[in-house]
């Protein structure tokens, strides 16, 4: 074999496939422990990105965007192993460990780590791809034997993880059987409106809720040895297990939204929630008069700050959540429990996975800080969204319009919509289950054939008619009416 030189696609190929087996064998061993270096250096990378280009990925992809970043490290990892081909075997071995150690320490950035499991992952990765590089060209029929073991590895790893996941969900609901849980709702909420098909439910249910974090998979918390430690600027330093949490918690309804929904978007979701109130839990702690700020703090590094002041007065009303739906928290929303201020954009409103709250003297550098997002919780714009009717042709004249609608926490005053930028048509709302839920709506429009712009826009009780104008996301979330095209045909 010649030592180095020009590399062939032969030799190009069966460097991918030496590549592609040693992630797998990587990600078999580390998926035994719960934890994929694909996802990890994912994380480490969407940390690093611009905010602007999270901001794309987000608007591109939607919730697909996880598949995408697991694709693409998979796709960096083999496309290195690739170049480092046509090195000459003598500067190979120590670049295919120093690719290997590249892996594993951006996978170890953040926590939760598992050291261990990742150092020897990355090591069984490299011993495998050095071998396969080392090997003679195999023909094609080789390499693709090679690639299918490589990719029935990944595969099996993304298995491996998965069962992980549901015995973690098991012992969720483990823990939370037994007096602890006192979760399920008194009576299923109604709002007395007929809905017709294609109205979001009143209360998403917990499958359709969106997930919105900085992670891959969720970090997957033993509820055992977990405690919420309130520490810091406190006069009573306290550690509460998840049960001390449960027997306290409240019901209460709210929906969540993402600060990245576009206008008429799905990423928000209105829960039955329980929590105990963040009043009573600072109350206990007794801050000291030095304390400005609150820190959540999670198990993931992620931090969301506010100041203390209107949470201590009950001026903001905030919760440590450890139910949703009847259930326990799921592992996607944060189990054991998380912080959640109603009224709050998600990536301000508190941590998921929450692992202590710290009380601070002066404003603390959040997650979102360093990316360009303003320093102070950004609250919920009040916005009508229209489910009803799907885009597209109708017959009759009379188009029924129905949606949801959120202005959380004063509530929602009013719901108002229109055709073709004419004159605004008070909706009817169905009856409101807390002024922080979302509330359903529905209008009746005469219209004459043909195709018609179709608008909603929201009003707050605390008088804020939803603004018009269109803004992106970034920085305060999405402005703008939705507005659905419906052809009435002749
Ligand atoms: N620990 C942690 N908490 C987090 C986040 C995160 O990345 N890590 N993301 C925040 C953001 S941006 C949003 S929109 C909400 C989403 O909550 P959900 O996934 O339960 O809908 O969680 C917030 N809390
Ligand atoms: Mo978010």
């Amino acid at each position: 074999m010649k030592a180095s030189g020009r590399v062939g696609p032969r030799r190009r190929r069966g460097a991918a496939v030496a590549g592609l087996v040693g992630l797998g064998v990587g990600e078999v061993v580390v998926a035994a422990r719960g934890v994929s270096l694909v996802d990890n250096v994912g994380r480490t990378l969407v940390d690093w990105s611009p905010r602007p280009l999270v901001d794309l990925t987000v608007e591109l992809l939607g919730s697909r965007d996880k598949t995408a970043i697991r694709i693409g490290v998979s796709a960096a990892v083999i496309a290195t192993v690739t170049g480092l081909a046509g090195l000459p075997s003598r500067t190979r071995t120590p670049a295919i460990a120093a690719l290997a150690a590249a892996t594993a320490s951006l996978a170890l950035r953040r926590p939760p780590r598992s050291t261990m499991a990742t150092v020897a992952a990355a090591t069984a990765g490299a011993a495998v791809t050095g071998v396969g590089l080392s090997r003679s060209p195999a023909g094609v029929c080789g390499d693709a034997a090679l690639a299918v073991l490589g990719g029935g590895l990944m595969v099996a790893a993304r298995a491996l993880l998965a069962r992980g996941r549901r015995q973690h969900s098991k012992l969720i609901h483990a823990a939370n059987a037994s007096p602890c849980a006192g979760a399920m709702p008194d009576e299923a909420p109604d709002d007395g409106a007929e809905a017709p098909a294609g109205l979001a439910p009143l209360i998403t249910p917990i499958g359709q809720f969106y997930v919105t974090d900085v992670n891959l998979g969720a970090p997957l918390v033993d509820p055992e040895g977990w405690r919420l430690s309130v520490r810091g600027l406190v006069t009573r330093p306290q550690r509460w297990s998840l049960a001390e949490l449960v027997a306290e918690a409240e019901e209460f309804d709210a929906v969540m939204v993402c600060i990245h929904n576009p206008v008429g978007g799905h990423r928000v979701g209105n829960g039955r929630w329980r929590g105990v109130p963040l009043r009573a839990v600072l109350e206990r702690a007794d801050p000291s008069a030095r304390a400005t700020t609150l820190v959540t703090r999670a198990v993931d590094g992620f931090t969301a700050s506010f100041p203390l002041e209107p949470l201590r007065t009950g001026e903001w009303t905030g919760y440590v959540v450890t139910g949703l739906n009847g259930e326990p928290l799921p592992a996607r929303h944060g189990y054991p429990a998380r912080v959640f201020v109603p009224g709050v954009y998600g990536q301000y409103t508190g941590a998921k996975w929450l692992a202590e709250l710290e009380l601070t003297a002066g404003p603390h550098t959040d997650y979102w800080s360093p990316r360009g997002w303003p320093l102070l919780p950004a609250w919920v714009q009040p916005h009508a969204r229209i489910d009803v009717p799907a885009t597209g042709a109708h017959a009759g004249r009379t188009v029924s319009v129905a949606g949801v609608a959120w202005a959380p926490p004063h509530g929602l005053a009013g719901v108002e919509v229109r055709a073709d930028g004419g004159r605004w048509q008070v909706a009817d709302l169905a009856r409101e289950l807390a002024p922080s839920s979302w509330r359903r709506w529905r209008a009746a429009l005469d219209l004459a054939p043909g195709a018609h712009a179709v608008q909603a826009r929201a009003i707050s009780r605390s008088g804020e008619v939803q603004e018009g104008r269109e803004r992106p996301p970034f920085p305060l979330g999405a402005s703008g009416w939705h507005t659905i095209t419906v052809r009435l045909s002749p």
